[in-house]
Parts: C-alpha cells; structure tokens; sequence
C-alpha cells in the first residue's frame, strides 16, 4: 500500500490519505517557537521549551480519529441546517474526493476537495515570529451557491506539560480566557501564569470574528457528550462568547464567510501565537494577514532551504538515495539539531530528555555544510557542559542551560557520567573545523559545568582545553584490562551493567577520537601533543587487540568480573555490530580482524531491512543487564535494527573498500527506497525512524520513532563523506568514493568555504574506488585532494576511478 509520493521538483513529499498507519508529521518553526503538525492538521505547538512553555495539548497516544491540538471546522448552510466538514479530515471523518497533505520544510500544505469545496491550508511559523499562521482558501466547487462558515479551534495546554495531566484541579483553577476586540478584529486570550511572568496564548483570524468560545464543555457541548466530531454548540448560530475562567481551555472562532458563488473562493488566515499583551497580537495580525505577506513569509522560508540545499547535491544513478540527499536527509538533520530529542511523537517534551550531550554532538555533524554557524553555537553550549573533570553533564535544558546526569540519576549506586559523551565532541570539533577552517574556535574561552556556581564564577577554558581534559578523562578511567570503564552506560543506554565493567565501545571511540585529534595537532605542527596522543592510541590499540578478539568478532563490554558480554561463551548478546564496526572506525582491528568482524555481522546480524545491534536477544529481565533486557527480543537494543548504529557499518565498510556491500547497507534503510511496501514499517518514509523490530520479534520489520535521531546525522554523513567520498579537509577538498561497481559515476555540487564545485566522477570499468589524480579545471592534480580557491567561481573537478 502506498501513502503518498515523492515530489521532488518541490522538495516535497505528497501524502495522499489521511489515513497513514500511525500519525505523519512535519515540524514548523523552531524551538524558539515551533513544533509539528501531523497529516490531519493536529498541531503541537510550544514556545522556547516544550515542557515548561507549551501552548497546544496534543495528545499523540489518542487514537487518530480523535481532535489534536487545532483543527478548522466548514459549516455548509443546507436547507435544514448545517454540513459540517473538516477540511484535515478528523475528527468529523470528512469523505473526500482528493486529500493531500505535502510536507515541505517549514511549511505543511494541506488540500482537501469534496465535489463542493476545495480547501487549500497552508500551516507555517514566520522565520522569527512567535506564531504559527494557517492560510486558508476555500473555493466552492459545487454548481451553485453555498453559505459557509468557518470555525478554526484550538485546544491549550497548561504551559506545565506534565502538570496538565497530574493535577486536575489547579490546572484548570489557573486556566483563564479574555476576549479583546479592537475596531475590526477580535483576539481570544489565553493567559499562561507561569512561575516567573505571565504570557498570553492568542488565537485569531483575519476574517471578523462574530463570535467565540473559550470553554470546551459548552463548545461540545451536553456536558461534553457532545463530540470533536460533532461540537453541539456548533448546532446554533453563534458561539456563546464566554470568557472562561476556569475549565479546559480552548479558542473557537465564528467566521461568517457569506456566500460563495461557483469557482468563488475565500481566503482568511488565522494566527496562534504567544505574546506579552494583546496589543501585540494585532499586530503580528497586521503583518501575516494579507496573501501578499503570507507569500512574503513563506518565500522566506523557502529561500531559506534554498540556500540550505544547495550547498551540497548529488546526483546517482538511485533516484531514492538522491531524494534522500538532496531533501529530506538535510531536513531531518537540520530538524534534529533543533530539536535534539526533546520533542517529537515519541519524545513527548515532557522535561524528562532537553538536549542530549552525546545526541547533539552527532546531530552537529549533519548539518557542518550547511548550517556551521548553528552548529558551533550549539557546540558551545555543549562544551559548557561538560564537568572540568572531562567527562560531560548527559542533557541540559535549553531555555536554562541547567544540565544533569540522565537516567544514572535514578541509580544511587551507580556512576553518574557516560563514558562515551565527551568523547563525541572530538569528533564534532575536528570535523567542524574541517569544514569552516575556523581554527580560532580552538582558543574561544568556555565555561566547565560546576553544579551549583554560578556561571560567572565556574572554571573556563579554551576548546581544545575542553577536548584535552576529555581524553585525558578517559585515558585515566579504565579498568581491569585498561579498557575504558563504561559509566552508568556508552552509546547504548541499555545496558547498565555494575560498577568496573569495561566499554569496548568507548574503547573505540576513543581510538577513532584519537585519531582524528592526533590529525589536527599534525596538520597545527604541534609535534610533542601529536606524539602524547598517538603513544594513547597505539598503548590502547594494544589492549584491544590483546583482550578483546573473541576469535570471529570483537566483543562488546567486559563486565567487573573480566567475563566478556557480546561474545561466543554467551547464551545472549553473544555478537554486537557496534564492537564491530566501531573496531574499523577506530583503525585498531587488523585488516584480517576488520575484515572478519565484518563477515560476522552479515552472516549473524545482517536482515533485509537492516542490520540488528545484537544477537540473539536476551529473553527476560535480567537485573544485572538493565534495559536492555526489558525488550522483547528483536526490539530496540535487544537485537533490534536500531537504525543509528547501521551507518556506522556503511562507513566501516567502505574503509574496507567494499563499495557494493555498504551501498546495500544503505539502501536497505533507505526510507525512501520503501515507499511502495509501507504496510508493515509504518513510519514516514521520508524520514529515518530510531528503530526496526528485527527479525526475532513477530512484527519484524515495523519502525518507530522517527524525525529526532542520530540515524540522520550518520547517514547523511555516511552517503556523502564515505558512499560519494566527499571529504572536507582542513587544507582541501578531499574526493575519495567507494560505490558500488554497477554505477558508472555521479556528480555532486558542493560549496566548501565559499567556493563552489562541480564534482564529477567516472567509473567507466565498475570499480568501487581509487582516485588517483583529479581534473581541477582541467588541469590535472595528483591525488585525490582539491584545493581551496579565493574567488567564488564554479570549479569543475573531474575524476575516474582507476585511472
Ligand atoms: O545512544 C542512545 C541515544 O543517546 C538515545 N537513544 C538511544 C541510543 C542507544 O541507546
């Protein structure tokens, strides 16, 4: 079954029912002011920090057919009364003729046809604004007149999310509604008395409103027997004009659209937002109400992904690897950037997650071409929270900047720091420096986290101070074997095992930070620090090699008893693809051991929707394990496809130069590679999800979580750095592919520090890799390294593989 497809001339993808098998959604705005709409027009919308700020109560565990958030109501004056209709479909199961919704960036554009009307919905944040603007047209398609009315509504939240569902008498004791009306327009309040000041929630429109309702009772109606399919008041003329002072909160306009001739349309734009006072919602009504400025805001937008896109596009012989490149990858790396994990259908913004330390290093990496100036602002404020020991704080809030320790807070007992998390930053840093060539970032001054201090009076010091106290953190903190202690966890959350196990993760990623740190005090002509970390990474290599080969793999954690986990001796877990691939990554497995590791994860791991994180999946909670042993087996990190670590493989296995098998690694994700068989995956196929049930759970196959994961980071890098070898470096551009041997080439437009390149490759003889000189503008340069050009002109590259 299909739901909808890509169009990619307007970097859109078209959903073609409302009826998608879990709830689609796109994001608008940003954290700022921002959230998601989902493919029936449901809105969940927050201002500055989705926990503490939060303006819509939407509801994702509903079932679909039930009101989220916003909807518009079209009542249609009939002889004996009103048709009701809603042009998003819920919650009065409109029957239509055609249903689009196209999900741009920035932008959801909803079209809804019935035989009488057409409804075209256009949902979007102003770039900078506090509000989110729906532009409406409805056009009568019927052969005759038709009376109509709207009623857009909106349902609030309590700006406390959680509070709205654990208390249910001061929630609804605190919730108020004003009406204020100036000459022309009215504005429905709604005041959030949050701890510090008081923000008003204003919803209105640029039709005259003649009447509104504040409260959800009267507005259903029948004590609230009346439905969101059927609001009774929605029976009478007029709303009730009540100001509610208590109750659940909503806004519902009555927009008297008169009569519309045949083919004669409507437009009218309602705005939700928040303000300080009235006076200020006028005017953001003042400057997004006509259709000349909302074709203004949009095209802002618009040029905005623009500008975005094209600074990096491919063009291969895939169609579905290039829609994925070229739009909805970058989107969704951009998304999760902004987003972190903090706000999603699965992540619900409750406060529990903020902004992830080890999520947001990587999600820095998807967005280095495009966005660096974001991305150095978000790692800044990473860095300041990282503890002067050199480990890191595991999440902070963004509004407060107040960090803590994750989950290990719930375990008393428990090492309160994750191994992996600074260790990320290593790689953020080199990489962003390789894109920008920004080296005075290294000196920039920063604060450590110091519980309790504030800001002005914790400890500071330069990036690279921050980054050498990270590694010398996890140099000192090893155990029995030297390997690196494993925290309350690594990567993998789950697995929380007792104090003195050893990661072989971090390990690696310590080996893999290593590297590339020892590359740029090489490439800073610091000799002495290069010589110290390399005597780290060769001594570490070491005790790798000597502990931790188990004969056809490399295992996965040593527990504090020495006993290896991710190993054959295991009953569970005897196999883990991070050991593996995360060995090549980190140049510390022998080409033999690489290649054999490697073998194991496609004989053991491998299934045709994606490579599982283990194998086989432990069958019951084991104390000892933690999470992990929660999962049913083949769920999540108990032997499921969890999508983040299968990028990590497409790399590793083009470091081994096997081009064809890491492009199937790829394309077996491939979201958009599945849009013809969604039925048992589910999940938005321009998107990656988190994970897929693997092949040991009865439902193998279906994603979930989709939009905020690390998976975009890694695939938009592994595709393009590592499938289309498209290397920023810190003295050139770097063209080192390794594809696989049935396409004969493909092209990439880039701009790397303000020069544009027009990247050609052949493989006229179906190699997988080798560039051994390129064509710089037609003259020939030996190597595979384009240099940095002063001026702002096209520059051709052309290469072949093997010659
Ligand atoms: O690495 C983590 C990530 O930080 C949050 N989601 C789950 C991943 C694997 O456990």
């Amino acid at each position: 079954m299909k739901y909808g497809y890509f169009d990619e001339e307007r970097h859109e993808y078209v959903i073609t029912t409302p009826k998608t098998p879990v709830k689609w959604i796109n994001y608008v705005g940003t954290l700022a002011f921002g959230g998601f709409v989902d493919q029936t027009g449901g809105a969940l919308l927050c201002k500055g920090d989705p926990a503490l700020n939060r303006i819509t109560k939407y509801i994702p565990q509903l079932p679909a057919a039930d009101f989220r958030g916003e909807t518009l109501y079209l009542r249609v004056r009939e002889a004996d009364g009103y048709r009701l209709v809603t042009p998003y479909f819920t919650p009065c199961l409109s029957p239509y003729t055609r249903y689009e919704c196209r999900v741009g960036q920035g932008v959801s554009t909803f079209v809804f046809e019935n035989g009488a009307l057409r409804v075209v919905t256009r949902v979007f944040v102003p770039q900078g604004a506090p509000c989110e603007v729906r532009d409406v047209e409805i056009t009568n398609l019927a052969g005759w007149p038709l009376t109509l009315d709207a009623i857009p509504v909106v349902e609030y939240s309590h700006f406390d999310a959680l509070k709205q569902f654990t208390n249910a008498d001061w929630v609804p004791q605190t919730m108020q509604s004003r009406w204020v009306q100036d000459a022309e327009r009215g504005v429905l309040l709604q005041y959030a008395f949050m701890k510090k000041d008081t923000a008003v929630n204003f919803f209105t429109a640029s039709w005259p409103s003649s009447s509104f309702e504040s409260d959800r009772k009267r507005f259903l109606g029948d004590n609230e027997y009346g439905t969101w399919a059927h609001p009774l008041s929605l029976d009478g003329d007029e709303l009730s004009n009540g100001e509610a002072l208590r109750g659940d909160n909503i806004g519902a306009l009555m927009l008297h659209l008169g009569s519309l001739q045949p083919n004669e349309s409507r437009r009218f734009v309602t705005l939700l937002g928040q303000v300080a006072q009235a006076s200020d919602a006028l005017e953001l009504l003042g400057r997004y109400s006509s259709a000349a400025q909302v074709e203004a805001a949009l095209a802002e937008i618009k040029a905005f992904w623009a500008a975005y896109f094209d600074k990096q596009q491919v063009q291969t012989p895939d169609a579905a690897f290039n829609a994925m490149l070229n739009t909805h990858n970058p989107h969704q790396c951009y998304i999760t950037k902004n987003w972190s994990r903090d706000l999603s259908l699965y992540q619900l913004g409750f406060g529990g997650r903020g902004i992830g330390f080890r999520d947001s290093s990587q999600d820095v990496m998807g967005v280095l071409a495009q966005a660096p100036g974001e991305a150095k602002a978000l790692m800044c404020n990473l860095l300041s929270v990282q503890t002067p020991a050199g480990s890191a704080m595991h999440q902070f809030y963004a509004s407060t900047m107040e960090a803590n320790a994750g989950d290990s807070r719930e375990v008393p007992n428990a090492p309160h720091y994750y191994s992996d998390d600074h260790l990320w930053m290593v790689l953020a840093v080199c990489a962003y420096l390789k894109e920008t060539g920004d080296f005075a970032f290294l000196r920039e001054e920063l604060p450590f986290y110091e519980e309790g201090l504030a800001v002005e009076k914790r400890q500071r010091g330069s990036v690279m101070e921050h980054i050498r106290r990270g590694l010398e953190f996890t140099w000192r903190d090893v155990g029995a074997h030297g390997l690196p202690l494993l925290g309350f966890a690594d990567w993998n959350d789950t697995v929380n095992l007792p104090r003195g196990a050893e990661s072989l993760f971090t390990a690696h990623l310590f080996g893999a930070a290593l590297r590339e740190w020892i590359g740029l005090l090489g490439y800073l002509g610091d000799e002495d620090a290069a010589r110290h970390y390399e005597a780290y990474y060769q001594e570490m290599r070491a005790r790798v090699e000597q502990h931790a080969w188990d004969g056809a793999w490399y295992v996965r954690y040593f527990d504090a008893q020495g006993s290896p986990l991710g190993s054959a001796k295991n009953q569970y877990g005897q196999i883990f693809l991070n050991g593996q691939s995360w060995a090549v990554l980190s140049g510390f497995a022998s080409t033999e051991r690489a290649e054999q590791a490697l073998q194991s994860v496609r004989e053991r791991l491998n299934t045709p929707r994606g490579v599982k994180l283990s194998a086989p999946g432990y069958t019951g909670f084991d104390p000892r394990l933690g999470g992990v042993s929660t999962y049913p087996p083949g769920a999540k990190e108990n032997g499921g496809i969890f999508l983040h670590s299968n990028p990590w493989l497409v790399i590793a296995e083009t470091r081994l130069g096997h081009g064809d098998q890491a492009y199937e690694y790829y394309r077996q994700i491939n979201p958009a590679a599945k849009n013809d068989e969604l039925d048992g995956y589910e999940c938005e196929p321009y998107v990656y999800p988190q994970n897929v049930l693997g092949d040991e759970h009865p439902q193998f196959g279906l994603a979930r979580n989709t939009w905020l994961s690390g998976t975009a980071s890694w695939m938009y890098q592994a595709a393009t750095k590592h499938i289309l070898g498209i290397q920023p470096d810190y003295d050139g551009l770097r063209i080192d592919p390794c594809i696989p041997a049935e396409w004969d080439g493909f092209s990439v437009r880039r701009e790397f520090r303000g020069c544009r390149y027009e990247i050609r490759v052949k493989n006229p003889r179906g190699l997988h890799r080798g560039v051994p000189h390129l064509l710089v503008d037609g003259a020939r340069i030996e190597g595979n390294q384009a240099p940095i050009f002063q001026d702002s002109n096209v520059h051709i590259i052309e290469a072949s593989l093997g010659a």
